[in-house]
């Protein structure tokens, strides 16, 4: 056989080589042949990129990865992993960590920690910056100058629409998407019902505040900023605020479970576009780490991501305007209710639909297709086409009953605030 090689990559624990070929009969592309002895790769492919660097263990030194050298002379890649320096970062990165020394002992993980713009502005509400890559541009640049393979997020965080280069290449099990509320001690055995009238609540965020206005008209809301601890901090030692509404898997991860007092259902508060699920960020080009990356995909929260970035995309919303939504998959059922709002949510839309994710409804297309933003080979592509689609839908039934609008003034006045 002979053929074209498009790319060849050494993983760790390889003997060989993982090609990307297209073979010249067929021309049917491979991907990831694995060639044992190094005689064959040259010998039966016609080389036509530059392969000679990743030839020898001794050459593979030299690419564009950072490598170590084992006891026996062994050359294998170092994963860095990127990460924000604030402690639920941290958290959420030593996990993914630990999932990838499970499933690949051998492989040689680094840790690298950097601050963002959005760590560095604490001051200002989260949807008055308004810059949607806040706390991810310092970390793609790194990834781009492959000084880090691979950055994890909180899903949430991450922009329907990547950067060129970039792909989400594994989005894991989802803990609670839903939001918490965490109490002034002082208040404890309390509900957002029974709260007294005028008690304050902290969030910067523009979706809890339209959605809980609504719902509970006797609360008051007030920004509150800051990571995770310094929330908390504000809480506990001020008497600013009655209670904080949190993202209950942020809790959880922090170990701080027992501060919930109450967790919010869709009917008081539906949750963000991917809320509640990491995401692991890598160069859409390296094969390599993104075959590795994708054993952490988990399908259900794929598909339910998929389905939500979609929507939020199709309304051209980013982290800053009141978008809610709600999923589930059920007998390969997935549904989405997905929801607009005002600021003050006097004004809102609000829409379900449903579409079958069965991956025995054999409407395959191209393998390497990116869903906004995710590359999942290993989840069906009849699904995510599915899933998408869905999403794009939901918006379209929402714009049609002026969707736009509402957002539209929302921002204006979120600007003006
Ligand atoms: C985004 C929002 C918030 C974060 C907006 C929203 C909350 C901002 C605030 C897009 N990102 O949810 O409507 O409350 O002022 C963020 C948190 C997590 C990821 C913290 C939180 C952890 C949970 C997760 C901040 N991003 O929402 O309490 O992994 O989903």
């Amino acid at each position: 056989m002979s053929g074209e090689v498009l790319n060849a990559q050494h993983m760790p624990g390889d003997r060989g080589w993982r090609l990307e070929s297209k073979t010249l009969q067929g021309n049917t592309p491979h991907r990831h042949i694995i060639v044992e002895p190094e005689e064959e790769l040259s010998s039966s492919f016609t080389l036509t990129r530059k392969i000679s660097l990743f030839k020898s263990p001794e050459r593979m030194e030299e690419g564009p990865y950072k490598c170590v050298r084992d006891g026996n002379g062994t050359v294998n890649r170092v994963i860095r992993m990127g990460t924000r320096k604030s402690q639920l970062a941290r958290i959420q990165t030593d996990y993914v960590a630990e999932k990838l020394k499970t499933l690949y002992p051998d492989v040689h993980l680094e840790i690298v920690a950097m601050s963002t713009i959005g760590d560095k502005i604490l001051d200002t509400a989260l949807s008055k910056i308004g810059e949607k890559s806040l706390f991810t541009k310092e970390l793609e640049n790194a990834l781009e100058r492959n000084e880090v393979d691979l950055v994890v997020h909180s899903l949430k965080d991450l922009p329907t629409t990547l950067p060129n280069g970039f792909t989400i290449g594994a989005v894991l099990q989802r803990e609670s998407p839903h939001d918490a509320v965490v109490l002034h001690p002082k208040n404890s055995g309390l509900t957002l019902d029974t709260l007294p009238d005028g008690s304050v609540i902290g969030t910067s965020s523009l979706r809890r505040a339209a959605q809980l206005k609504k719902r509970f008209p006797h609360l008051e809301f007030k920004d509150i900023r800051g990571n995770l601890n310094t929330r908390l901090k504000k809480l506990d030692e001020k008497e600013d605020y009655a209670a904080i509404i949190l993202a209950a898997a942020g809790l959880k991860r922090m170990g701080w479970e027992a501060r919930v007092s109450q967790v919010l259902g869709p009917e008081d508060c539906m949750y963000a576009v991917g809320q509640g699920a990491l995401a692991v960020e890598v160069r859409a080009r390296d094969c390599d780490i993104l075959e590795m990356v994708s054993t952490l995909h988990h399908s259900e929260t794929v598909l339910r991501c998929i389905a939500e970035r979609a929507f939020l995309r199709r309304l051209e919303g980013g982290c800053s305007v009141p978008v809610a939504v709600n999923t589930e998959v059920k007998d390969s059922v997935l549904s989405l209710t997905g929801a607009v709002y005002s600021l003050d949510g006097a004004d809102s839309l609000k829409e379900a639909m449903e579409t079958s994710v069965d991956p025995g409804n054999k409407l395959e297309s191209a393998a390497d297709i990116q869903h906004v933003g995710v590359t999942a080979h290993n989840v069906p592509q009849c699904a995510q086409v599915a899933a998408e689609k869905l999403g794009v839908d939901l918006a379209n039934l929402l714009l049609s009953k002026g969707a736009m609008e509402i957002l539209t003034t929302a921002r204006k006045l979120n600007d003006a605030r």
